[in-house]
């Protein structure tokens, strides 16, 4: 059977089964002035406005090159992390969960993503009081949607996360996330169907052996957080021997700067929504 046909014929018999990488659509937002101020473990490293507009104009234009309708939503002044929109929200073709990021200064992102994401969704499912995710915790594949447990991601969260995720006919599986890092897609992404992208850390923690992993070169942890989009790779442009080792197993690399936003603790992933 063909690639095509395949996919027609599995996508008829497992309506959700999606190879976890294929988008139509992403919602992004416009960073405010105020990104300067972002979150971050390093508070001596202070991307400049200029530098994450610069980044975050390259990538909008990357990702409609990619092919997706991309929505750009409006700057929020007083939130200086609201650019990271994949955090407050996780969509899927089948419907949309409003999370509750972890970290207070973000409680109210979500609020305008639910405007944001009505136009696409109607209502979303949400996550209750105390039921903290942020969605870079979140790392769909075909079968299973991983959610790492992190210090913004509690064990309540994750699990109210699952059973919301069950009831748009997806699994889930919680997994911890390696110390260290802010979130399971700051040290792992899906290249593709059956092959994970991963940290050193996140390899040997076992999360992802049902899986082929690539790991990270050498000192490119953060190489980790790329971005499989339809048919392109997205990879931070810091990372040369990871992309070398991409390249060796038959990826095409298409990198991106993203040397500002990574003073901010973020990468390619949580930029967008996408579904
Ligand atoms: C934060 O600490 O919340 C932001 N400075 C970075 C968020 C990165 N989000 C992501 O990887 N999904």
């Amino acid at each position: 059977m063909g690639e095509i046909s395949e996919r027609a014929f599995c996508l008829v018999l497992y309506p959700n089964m999606s190879r976890g990488f294929d988008f139509t659509h992403a919602i992004v937002r416009t960073p405010g002035r105020s990104v300067v101020n972002g979150l971050r473990d390093d508070p001596s490293r202070t991307p400049t406005y200029d530098g994450v507009m610069r980044e975050h104009t390259s990538y909008v234009a990357a990702l409609r090159d990619a092919g997706l309708n991309v929505d750009v939503l409006p700057a929020l002044e007083d939130y200086p992390d609201s650019v990271f929109v994949e955090d407050p929200a996780f969509v899927l073709p089948e419907g949309a969960i409003l999370l509750r990021p972890g970290a207070p200064s973000r409680t109210a992102e979500r609020e305008h993503m639910r405007r944001a994401l009505a136009k696409y969704f109607g209502s979303a499912l949400e996550l209750g009081e105390g039921e903290f995710v942020d969605g870079g915790d979140v790392l769909v594949t075909p079968k299973t949607v991983f959610i790492g447990l992190s210090r913004r991601t509690n064990r309540a969260g994750a699990e109210a996360l699952a059973e919301k995720l069950k009831t748009l006919g997806r699994g889930a599986a919680i997994v911890e996330t390696p110390s260290g890092v802010l979130h399971l897609k700051s040290a792992s992404s899906l290249m593709d169907e059956e092959t994970i992208l991963a940290t050193p850390a996140m390899e040997r923690s076992g999360a992802f052996s049902a899986f082929r992993t690539i790991v990270t070169a050498e000192g490119e942890d953060d190489a980790a957080n790329a971005l499989r989009i339809n048919d392109t790779l997205f990879l931070g442009s810091r990372y040369p021997r990871t992309q070398e080792k991409l390249e060796k197993q038959g990826f095409s690399v298409h990198s991106l700067a993203i040397d500002e936003v990574a003073k901010l603790d973020a990468g390619l992933s949580c930029m967008s929504l996408r579904w």
